[in-house]
């Protein structure tokens, strides 16, 4: 039985003795087409995988095992850190120290770079994440996520990594992904051979293979920006977006919707499917935007354009930035290529219709 792209439905329809794809025989089946591989990468796959697990499991709890609030700490991003939050990292860094295959991890919820490390350190990879992405949501159950991006160590850093192991540019990621825990918890990844995604059956503890080969529309109707901070935008921006909302009868898209939910994950894992944009643009207060290039931009912009997008700052690709520290952040314009290609023409001045 052919898995239908709708998700969760056809995951669980295909436990039903149907034919269906863990995403361990995935990982198994895509590492043969790495010669020479000899299984570190895969099992790294798996070590997240069972973390996500982990984290589903302490999300989908959280109400009843007073995991919702804030643990009284501020994070190094001076946000109030949830208690959520420091749960889902907690478990990834013991899933990754774990595993064996990591050498150093940085997180959104550590202001430094953890390494990991042991009396001969085999491990070849270094882990960013963001463990919880979107955590204002936890308490009113709005889908939230995590967001992961690995890059091979640098072969002159062997045995001594510091955080410039880590500071490497987006396109020399090796693999990046994301877990939405929404109505369903999907587990989206690329290794930079096209995206795909898994949708956990709680039944069975699997991410089966419910969304193959994910490509992301040309163009869509959604475009996704906290509209409050208008006020506070670069004209380009202020026009781009006017030119969205105003009905024209010689273009059938026009005006486009609005969905914004104040998590990037499910943001753009929506826009991505349907098409669209998400934007979360520089400001006076804070110049280079709000995301973290590290940890959140650069890996769903590698995904992204695995899908067939755009990922752009404003001044060019998301991928090319060269970071300069751990929690840089970037302004971020991302999704359906042609929407893309419509805010960096307004941005630049070369449109204002
Ligand atoms: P604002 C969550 O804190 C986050 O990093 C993203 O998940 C989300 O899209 C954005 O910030 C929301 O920020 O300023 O619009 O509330």
């Amino acid at each position: 039985m052919e898995i239908s792209t709708n998700g969760a439905a056809g995951a669980t329809l295909a436990t039903g003795g149907g034919a269906f794809k863990t995403l361990e025989q995935f990982i198994i089946e895509r590492e043969a087409d790495a010669p020479g591989s000899k299984g570190q990468f895969s099992r790294l796959l798996r070590d997240i995988a069972v973390a996500a697990k982990i984290v589903d499991r302490d999300v989908r709890k959280a109400g009843l095992v007073d995991l919702f609030g804030d643990t009284g700490a501020v994070n190094v991003q001076d946000e109030d850190q949830k208690k959520l939050d420091l749960l889902a990292h907690e478990e990834f860094v013991r899933a990754l120290r774990r595993g064996g295959e990591v050498c150093l991890i940085g997180s959104e919820e550590h202001a430094e770079a953890i390494p990991l490390l042991f009396d001969d350190c085999q491990g070849k990879y270094v882990v960013l994440f963001d463990p919880l992405d979107g955590s204002s949501n936890i308490d009113v159950n709005v889908s939230i996520g995590t967001i992961f991006s690995i890059y091979r160590i640098p072969d002159d850093h062997v045995g001594h990594v510091t955080v410039e192991s880590a500071l490497q540019c987006g396109r020399r990621q090796v693999a990046a992904g994301y877990v939405v825990y929404g109505s369903s918890t999907i587990l989206v990844y690329t290794t930079g051979n096209g995206v795909n995604g898994f949708t956990l059956d709680p039944s069975i503890g699997e991410f089966l293979l419910s969304h193959p080969d994910i490509r992301t529309p040309e163009r869509g109707r959604i475009y996704s920006v906290n509209e409050g901070n208008y006020n506070s935008w670069e004209d380009g921006l202020k026009r781009y977006i006017k030119w969205m909302q105003r009905d024209d009868p010689a273009d059938d898209d026009r005006p486009y919707t609005t969905r914004y939910i104040g998590s990037f994950v499910s943001d753009v894992h929506r826009n991505m499917l349907k098409g669209g944009i998400y934007i979360y643009p520089s400001n006076p207060r804070s110049p280079q935007g709000k995301l973290r290039l590290m940890y959140e931009a650069n890996p769903m912009a590698f995904i992204v354009e695995q899908a067939g997008g755009r990922a752009e700052t404003g001044h060019g690709p998301i991928l090319d930035v060269e970071p300069q520290a751990l929690h840089d952040r970037t302004p971020v314009y991302l999704g359906s290529p042609g929407m893309v290609a419509d805010a960096v023409a307004f941005l630049r001045g070369e449109r204002t219709e």
